[in-house]
Order: C-alpha cells, then structure tokens, then sequence
C-alpha cells in the first residue's frame, strides 16, 4: 500500500461536547494524558495500585526480551479475590453483581456474597475432580451466572480457562479443546435463543478428546441429554462443596485464558492473557472510559462472554469494580423487539456496552420501538466491534441516550486484552465515527509502509508503539507465530492489522482491516468509508461492501445493502449517492439488495463470503457465522 495508503474521504463535522455534570465528576480528566506522557510506567503502577496484591512487585514492567513482555514481575495476585472476595470483605456483601434475566424470563439476583460462596464452591469442585493449577479448562456455555461462576473458579485456583462460543460448531470446539489440551470441559445441557431451548452436551460429547477427563454439566433447559462416565452434573458436585476456599496467590505473570481469534486463514490463534497486567487494564479501563461510579451506576454491557468483550466487561474489568452489572441470556428480538429496551428500564440501566451491529439492527427496525420505554436512566453509551458509522452513533446518541450521552467509541482487540484507544466521556469532545485518542498510557500511531508516521488528515496503518499491561504474552504454543504474526512487519511495532487515519485535529478514525481494503484503479479505497456513506441514505439500514476482481479497475466495489423497513430503494440512486458522498471513485459498481449479512457471533461482517457472491464462485466455509441460514436468505433474495 502507498502512501496515500487509505482514502481520507468522508468529511463529519458533527461534534459533542461532554456534559457539564459528567466533565465536573469524571473519574479520569484530562490531566491523566499529561501524567501517562511524564511517565508511563509510573502512570500504570498507580492503576495497579487500585488492585488489591498479595505480593507486591518489584518492576513495572520488564521489556529485556521484546516482543516478550512482563508487568509487575515478584507481584502476586488473586484475581478472583479482588473480583469478588474484597468487595465482601469491605462490607458489600449485599451489594448486586449481577441481574440475570433469562431468555424466556426467569430471573436471578447474584450478591456480591452469593458470588463468592458460588465461586468458592465451584473452585473447590474443580480440586475434587483434580484440576491444579496450570491446568487447563474449556468453558462451552449460554449466558447464564455460572459461566461467570467457572472462570472466576478457574482464576482462582490458577487454571487457565479456554471459552468457546456456546454457538461454535463440532470442529471448531474440539480443535480449541486439542489445542489447549484441556483437562476438563464446562457445559451444560442448552440455553435458551430465539425462544427455545438450543442444545449444548451432544456438542461437547462429539467434541471431547483423549485429554479431557471430565465433562461438567449445568442443568439450565432440563432437555434430554446423553450420559457418560465422564459427565458430572454441576448441581450434584459443586451445590454440596464447602463455601469456604482459600485465594491462593498468582504470580503476576501466572496465564489467566487464553481465547482463540479465527482470522481468514489458518488455524485459529490462541491468544494467551496473563494474571496483574490484563486487571489492572481492564480494571482501569472499565473505570475510566464508562466513569463508572459503583454507587449509583447500573452497567450493562451485551456482548456474549464467548467473546474479549465479555472476558474483560462483563466478568473481569465489572467485577474488580464492584459493579452491578446486567447480564441476558438471550437474542434482542425474544420475544419481542423492544427486549433490550425493556430491560433499561427495568433495571434502570446507566451504562450501556453494544456493538455498531446491533445499533444497525434496531435502527432498521424503527425508532418507534425504543421510543416505547423510559431510557432515561441511560448517561453512557459504548461501542465496540466494528468501526461505528457517523449515523449509526449520531442514532444511537439520540434514540437510545436521549441527545443527552456521550458515545464512547473503544478500539482493542482480543490481542490488546482491554480497550487501547476511545474517547473518555468527561474529557473528549466527541466525533461521530472517531475512535479519538489512545488512552492514557497508551501510544499508538498510524504509519506508512516505511513505518513513518503520517501527518493529520492522512491515513496509513495502526501501530502500537510500547508494550502495555493487558498486552497478549503470546500465542498458545507457538511463539514464532506470535512474532510473525504481530512484530515483524516493522521491527519494535506491533501491527494490529487494522487500517486508520488522523484527522486535521490527529483524532483517529478505524476505516476497518487493512486485509478488506479495495484496490480500485489504483485507488485504496476503504470498506469503511463506502459503507458509511450508504448507510447515510435515509433508506439504508445496513451495507457492507466488498472489492470485487473487475478486468478494468483491477478491483470493482460491490455493495450489499439491507433496505430500511423493508423499503424499496433505487439503485441508481444510491449509487449516485455514494459519489457524491466521496467522489465518483467510491461508486458502487453493483448494488445488491439483501434482507440480512452475513456475521460472526461478534457481528462482524464475514467479508470473504460476500466476495465469493460478488465474484461468482461457490460461497466458502460458513461455520463461523453466527446465524449459517443467513446465506440461504441471502441467495433466495439474489435468484441464486
Ligand atoms: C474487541 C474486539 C478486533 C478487531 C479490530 C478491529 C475491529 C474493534 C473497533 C473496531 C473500529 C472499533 N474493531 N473495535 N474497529 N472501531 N471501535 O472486537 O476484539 O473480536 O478481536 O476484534 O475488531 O478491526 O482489529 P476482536
């Protein structure tokens, strides 16, 4: 890629200020981006200090052989102990850590003592069935408190969990089990989705291998299901444990999980996340970036616990905060659409964690339905997953936070551990579509090809400059590809993968994987961009766009767009649109309509298969997909 590396073509000039309440209140301000640049180290020691060690370190951070990182080396920790023991320990006890609400309604309120009664019995449970520390466990489970429940055993015993989405296949959960050689596995019988119960065991059952010795069953849907030797049920062994079990300390750098990232080609990575470090960032961050006050606030954040997002905002960085957090089992449109809606209200939700995708989703389906609840409570609204559209924010600020709540758009990655670049919502004027700023403490850039950083209002290629704490060690039993993969490109960088530019101000925007650039005559031109601007189009719910091979340009866009209320659009319309929007290079050379897109559980939008459609080849490997039926939709509505 030149230079003139990403297209810089969407003008937003949109801008909101934070609100006077929040700005005078804030649990970061802006002299913390002073304190980071004095001293970094320092900075993040004092984070740490939030923390509650058992051992205190002796270095912050030991860089002697890079891209090999160490924080808080001699520390040692519990991070179940300050997840939940700690918070009991200092008289809040009482105090709610989770609301659950069931799919089909059923609820359960979980104390800070209930949690920690559960979480010492489940780790007990785990030392019956012999796991030791340094073993490791795969968890495979619905959104239920126990899932919470066994990673925070896992955490404190010293076992390193391995979640696997409770949606992925056969072969995608045993290549996870084999690679992690895991020991135990965790279940249960199904879960609830789309009003009815989905099972989970006869997965597991297909999915075991020789190392697993035994499978752990929670019994949440009561459907039928098979039994072996191996399979313990979880209310007969972990219900009759003791409540009592001793936090043993961690060694700061003691491997917490590791999470598998599919990427396009390849067998999946285990990225492996250590012990100090990865709390101490998702605990700060956590705090600083939602201003989460554990008093008053009520924080929900809607990811599934299969994925970063939920490891480090539902359990992790939440629970170290002491926060009351809801948690939901089930989809947002069960059993009707205005569920999550529903449930802001119930609970009286402050905070509220989602990704681009879901906005997309509700936007499509009419303002009238949010409008239907009180939201008020709302004063903090969170994105992460996907570069979030300037519309897509400017409807969620005001549909869902009332005009009133900044949005915090988080850049990381399941590589980052916690949230690396966002806007803080007491300090940051915010962009509609910008990610803003790198948080205190952390350095990021965006670089051309010789690794130069690019002046503002040009775009090149994210890079991560110095290690931080919640950084991935490594990848699970293969270091070289962890060299490889994430240094090598540039010698002392990290490559995260992912293309940005700098605006006039050098705020930086996400303009999406560099992988999905398109090549158009000579042109890179970002998904990102396009798609942005056909969801500007008042009839356009959704797009995702693709380059498709064309024997003129080298690369054609093609573009797949789901009509707003099932509308009509005309094509040559929206076409005409784009290019008014950025130029008439970015004009679509085909729009396809289409009633849904193809995504990962995590709403991303499979690309690849898009391509195959677009180029006229068979459509590939479609496992990954959150919803596999989308593509029979997709091609019904194509004549395919
Ligand atoms: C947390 C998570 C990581 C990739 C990342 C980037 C994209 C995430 C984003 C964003 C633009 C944001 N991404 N947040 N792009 N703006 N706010 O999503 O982890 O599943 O590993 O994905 O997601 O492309 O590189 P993960």
């Amino acid at each position: 890629m030149s230079q003139d590396a990403l297209s810089n073509l969407l003008q937003e000039n949109r801008r909101f200020a934070p609100p006077a309440d929040l700005a005078a209140n804030a649990n970061t301000t802006e002299d913390a981006y002073a304190r980071a640049a004095e001293d970094r180290l320092a900075f993040w020691a004092e984070q740490a200090e939030r923390l509650t060690w058992a051992k205190p370190w002796t270095e912050v951070l030991d860089w002697t052989d890079p891209p090999f990182a160490k924080w808080f080396t001699g520390g040692e920790i519990n991070i179940a102990y300050n997840c939940v023991d700690r918070h009991v320990e200092a008289g809040r006890g009482d105090k709610v850590a989770f609301y659950w609400e069931g799919e089909p309604g059923d609820t359960r309120t979980i104390t800070y003592a209930d949690l920690q009664k559960e979480v010492c019995r489940a780790a007990n449970a785990l030392g019956e069935l012999g796991v030791v520390k340094g073993d490791r466990v795969a968890i495979y489970m619905p959104m239920i408190p126990e899932t919470a429940v066994a990673m925070l055993a896992c955490a404190r015993i010293g076992a390193t969990h391995s979640v696997v989405f409770g949606g992925f296949s056969v072969d995608a959960l045993r290549t996870r089990i084999e690679d992690a050689d895991a020991k135990l596995v965790i279940t249960a019988d199904g879960g609830y989705r789309r009003g009815a119960p989905s099972a989970l065991k006869p997965t597991v059952d297909q999915a075991v291998t020789k190392s697993v010795k035994n499978v752990l069953v929670v019994r949440r849907t009561g459907q039928d299901v098979e039994w072996t030797d191996r399979d313990v049920w979880w209310h007969d062994l972990v219900d009759r444990q003791p409540e009592e079990h001793r936090a043993e300390p961690h060694d700061s750098e003691h491997p917490l999980f590791i999470l598998y990232t599919s990427g396009t080609t390849g067998k999946p990575k285990g990225i492996l996340h250590t012990t100090g470090g990865y709390l101490t960032q998702t605990s700060f961050t956590h705090h600083a970036v939602f201003d989460h006050k554990p008093e008053t606030d009520v924080y929900w954040c809607t990811a599934d616990v299969g994925w970063v997002t939920g490891h480090s905002y539902i359990v992790y960085g939440p629970l170290s905060n002491g926060a009351t957090s809801v948690m939901y089992e089930g989809t947002p449109d069960t059993p009707h659409r205005g569920r999550w809606w529903e449930l802001v209200e119930k609970y009286g939700v402050t905070i509220l964690y989602t990704a681009p995708t879901a906005i997309r989703t509700f936007m499509k389906w009419g303002d009238d339905i949010p409008a239907r609840f009180d939201l008020s409570s709302l004063r903090v609204l969170g994105s992460v997953g996907e570069p979030i559209n300037p519309e897509a924010y400017v409807w969620y600020r005001e549909r869902i936070g009332g005009g009133r709540t900044p949005v915090v758009d988080t850049w990381w990655q399941t590589e980052t551990g916690s949230i690396m670049i966002s806007p803080l919502p007491g300090v940051t004027h915010g962009k509609p579509g910008a990610a803003m700023r790198p948080l205190p403490g952390i350095s990021a850039d965006v670089v051309d090809d010789e690794a130069k950083s690019v002046p503002d209002g040009s775009g090149g290629f994210l890079v991560l400059k110095e290690p931080w704490p919640s950084m991935l060690r490594t990848i699970w039993g293969d270091d070289e590809r962890f060299v490889q993969t994430y240094w090598s490109r540039w010698p002392g960088l990290y490559f995260a993968g992912d293309g940005a530019k700098k605006d006039d101000d050098g705020d930086l925007w996400l303009l999406g994987r560099v992988d999905d650039v398109m090549l158009v005559s000579g042109h890179n031109i970002s998904t990102t961009e396009v798609e942005s601007a056909l969801v500007s189009h008042p009839k356009v719910a959704e797009a995702a766009v693709v380059g498709a091979s064309d024997p003129v340009t080298g690369q054609a866009i093609a573009a797949f767009v789901i009509p707003r209320d099932g509308g009509e659009i005309d094509v040559e319309e929206l076409r005409a649109h784009v290019a008014q929007h950025l130029g008439p290079i970015a004009k679509p050379r085909q729009i396809l309509l289409v009633p849904e897109l193809p995504k990962t559980r995590s709403g991303k939008i499979v690309r690849r298969i898009l391509q195959d459609i677009a180029e006229g080849r068979q459509i590939g490997d479609a496992t990954t997909l959150a919803d596999p039926a989308v593509m029979e939709h997709i091609k019904q509505a194509l004549g395919l």
